[in-house]
């Protein structure tokens, strides 16, 4: 494909995958809000997710959401672990999609990361007293001296049972009216640390080679492909390096993303990093980019790119180069939920389908 032709796709070309279409290639990347009680969602994530739609975004994913309680980052993560999670969300989608956008969900597992306090409140390891709860992960490692909680190493029951809750939070999404589902298999979080050679150390078939640790990846994927249904995109999101030798690495997620893609993935969601602490990390603008459009060239699998992405240039050209087929915004739709409609002025596109007509007046 020849990515600088005139004809190629940009930040405003409608994206289509299964039978869902994106209305422009600008997405919510999934962001914590700590705002849950519960895990249930609330206004906070009403207002939060309908702004962003409401600004324009062609895709709006909600955050991490627990598939277990001991699964969440903080007492305030949202969670899908129970059938009364399911109606605060079918507002919200609602909402979500009245404005035109597609509503979508990341689920997870925080693995050793579980049972801190929020980031306001510190973001430390909660003691029992304050509320924390034990920690499970594929070997007993601590992730480190601000997270120092050993976790329990996983037996194979408590592996069936977590993938069995991945299964479960994906039946109570698409009842929930999510069209877009992403596994969070990054950022040091469960799925991760059975990833990386540096979090797991197991010696039975879920750790040691390559094979071993991404099998439970591969198989809680394919548990959920099977109940997600084959018309809606299914989306993952990796670390494509630790930053760390030894670690996970580029090369290691190209196997992966294959691996994925033939398990009925539709796109690699390209981050990076959290894994351990103390990382040097080269962040600047766009320094995942390069992640996505490696995979994307090597696999032919679609992705996204996401971190430091600000500037609807250079939005534009991560499209128009065939860097990635969405870009993921994160800090800066918390900065301006309009920054799609913005963006489209600066680059000279309509807004007709971005702007809702109660802001016309503004445009
Ligand atoms: C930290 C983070 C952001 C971007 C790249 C690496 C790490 N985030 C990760 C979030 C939780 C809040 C902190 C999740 O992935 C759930």
């Amino acid at each position: 494909m020849p990515a600088k032709s005139n004809n190629a796709p940009h930040l405003f070309q409608p994206l289509t995958i299964k039978s869902i279409t994106l209305r422009n290639r600008i997405g919510v990347s999934p962001m914590c809000q700590y705002s849950s009680e519960d895990g249930l969602a609330n206004d906070w994530h009403l207002v939060h997710l309908g702004a962003r739609a409401a600004g324009g975004a062609g895709l709006v994913i909600a955050e991490a959401t627990a598939v277990s309680p001991e699964g969440r980052i903080t007492p305030g993560c949202a969670g899908l672990w129970a059938d009364r999670h399911v109606e605060p969300l079918i507002r919200i989608n609602r909402f979500v999609r009245q404005q035109g956008a597609v509503p979508g969900i990341q689920i997870g597992h925080a693995g050793r990361k579980a049972s801190a306090a929020r980031p306001w409140d510190g973001g430390a390891h909660l003691e029992a007293e304050a509320g924390g709860w034990p920690t499970l992960a594929p070997s007993a490692l601590a992730f480190g001296a601000e997270l120092p909680m050993v976790p329990h190493a996983m037996s194979i029951a408590d592996i069936l049972r977590v993938q069995n809750d991945f299964v479960s939070a994906t039946q109570r999404a698409l009842l929930a009216g999510y069209e877009w589902l992403e596994l969070h298999s990054a950022h040091g979080y469960l799925s991760h640390e059975f990833l990386s050679p540096l979090s797991n150390q197991r010696t039975d078939s879920y750790g040691g080679a390559f094979e071993n640790r991404i099998r439970f990846l591969l198989e809680t994927t394919e548990a959920v492909r099977r109940v997600w249904p084959d018309r809606l995109p299914l989306a993952v999101r990796i670390s494509c390096t630790d930053w760390a030798p030894g670690g996970w690495d580029l090369e290691q997620s190209v196997e992966l993303a294959r691996r994925l893609k033939n398990a009925g993935v539709d796109l690699l969601d390209c981050s990076s990093g959290a894994l351990i602490p103390g990382v040097k990390i080269p962040a600047g603008p766009g320094f995942q980019v390069g992640f996505s459009e490696h995979i994307r060239r090597e696999t032919g699998l679609a992705t996204a790119a996401v971190g430091l992405i600000t500037d609807p240039a250079q939005a534009d050209q991560i499209v128009r180069l065939g860097q990635a087929d969405v870009v993921l915004l994160a800090r800066e739709l918390l900065r301006d939920p309009h920054w799609p409609v913005r963006a489209a002025r600066a680059l000279g596109q309509s807004t007709a389908d971005m702007a809702p007509r109660q802001y016309s007046r503004a445009w």
